[in-house]
């Protein structure tokens, strides 16, 4: 198998906001395969002057496991050039067909060196902050096997960040939502998160720690949607909210 092929494939395809088919149409792949050419795809991005800025979760919770007919959790990663600023337009003609989602966001507040777990885990935590994550898979409809999202890097295309907040905010159990314009779209809980939003920085810490994965401080950790995504249009603002959390939007151009 040409891994560089294909993870020249999924790079192109998001830099030139084209579908491509699915890899496992054509090609037989398994996990660790899709995390090699992810890894290479990255590496791409990386060499074009893209700085990493941090890790995702994916299918942490049932809503989005039902929708995507995916039953396992995945990782991917984030660059600074998809971070787009809180109240920022976001250019449509960048993806193919993005969807939103909302998420919880951690910043690192020290240096992830060796395994933590749930008794631990928020003295790491620098910052909560809501999220709104774009996903926008580069295979065509949107559909997919495990494998081919994995080495898509998760479908991971851009975020948006609301302010930081103390981390003594409450997180675990809290309402959430995502609004286009003004209306409720999506509506869940934080806790539908891994049962708590907690587990998925443990999880994220134990993937990146096992994958050699910078885990800084002030490294982001997207702990993944708490809802189901929704695809989003031109002239839409989408909001995210959190209880007791300032909200993160975006203004589709
Ligand atoms: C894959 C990414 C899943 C999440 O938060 O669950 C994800 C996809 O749905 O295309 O980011
Ligand atoms: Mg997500």
């Amino acid at each position: 198998m040409n891994y560089n092929r294909l993870a020249q494939i999924l790079d192109q395809a998001a830099k030139e906001a084209k579908p491509v088919a699915q890899l496992s149409q054509t090609t037989p792949l398994n996990l660790d395969q899709a995390y090699a050419i992810q890894s290479i795809s990255i590496g791409r991005r990386y060499q074009r002057g893209e700085k990493q800025k941090g890790l995702k979760l994916g299918f942490t919770s049932k809503a989005k496991m039902e929708q995507m007919g995916v039953h396992d959790m995945i990782w991917g990663k984030l660059t600074d050039q998809m971070h787009y600023e809180n109240g920022a337009d976001l250019p449509l003609g960048n993806f193919i067909h993005p969807r939103a989602e909302p998420e919880i966001a951690f910043l690192l507040a020290k240096d992830i060196t060796a395994k933590i777990d749930l008794e631990n885990a928020s003295d790491y935590i620098g910052g909560l902050a809501v999220a709104i994550e774009i996903i926008d898979s580069r295979y065509e409809n949107f559909k997919f096997s495990l494998e081919d999202v994995v080495a898509d890097n998760c479908s991971s295309a851009a975020f948006v960040l609301g302010p930081w907040q103390d981390p003594s905010t409450s997180y675990q159990d809290i309402p959430m939502s995502l609004l286009v314009d003004g209306e409720v779209v999506q509506a869940g809980s934080s806790r539908a998160i891994l049962g708590n939003p907690l587990e998925s920085l443990v999880a994220a810490a134990r993937l990146g720690l096992e994958n050699g994965e910078n885990l800084s401080r002030g490294t982001l950790i997207l702990a993944g949607a708490a809802t189901s995504a929704v695809y989003i249009k031109q002239g839409q603002t989408i909001e995210a909210r959190a209880q007791g959390f300032p909200s993160a939007s975006i203004h589709v151009i």
